[in-house]
């Protein structure tokens, strides 16, 4: 089991000014910052991160949601990380999250859910190798 997962604050929530909410719910939830920026995705380099869906219905739309504005990348530490991660942002559709979750709060839709959680550690480590450089790790 690793103890790091990757999170990126999406467009939606960055906008709407949450994005300062959601990292202290993330401190305050355990985890530890390891790597953290702002930066804007591409509508290339958010089909990249996104690949694995390309055939999916929502595809076009996520790929342009996703660069439609800055988002806040992240990778936090914690023990049983991944997890313990998709317990605290919740559902991926809002409308079926736990109350108090961080979709549960900020998130709109199941296409403009906030936040990302890496599914499982082989995805946190290819997602964290997307967005850092070595240079960029605390
Ligand atoms: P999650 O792991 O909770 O981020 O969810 P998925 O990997 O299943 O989906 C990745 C992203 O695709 C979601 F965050 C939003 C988008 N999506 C849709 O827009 N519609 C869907 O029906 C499912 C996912």
């Amino acid at each position: 089991m690793s103890n790091r997962t990757f999170t990126m604050i999406k467009p939606d929530a960055f906008s709407k000014g949450h994005s300062g909410a959601i990292i202290d719910q993330i401190i305050k939830g355990g985890f530890k910052v390891i790597a953290l920026k702002m930066l804007k995705l591409s509508p290339e380099k958010a089909g990249e991160f996104y690949a694995i869906h390309k055939a999916r219905p929502f595809f076009a739309e996520l790929v342009e949601f996703m660069s439609s504005g800055p988002i806040i990348a992240a990778i936090l530490e914690k023990e049983n990380a991944v997890a313990d991660f998709r317990k605290l942002i919740g559902a991926t559709d809002p409308a079926k999250a736990d109350e108090g979750t961080i979709r549960k709060l900020y998130a709109a839709s199941v296409g403009e859910n906030a936040i990302h959680g890496s599914d499982s550690d082989e995805n946190a480590k290819i997602e964290s190798d997307f967005f850092f450089s070595g240079l960029e790790r605390f």
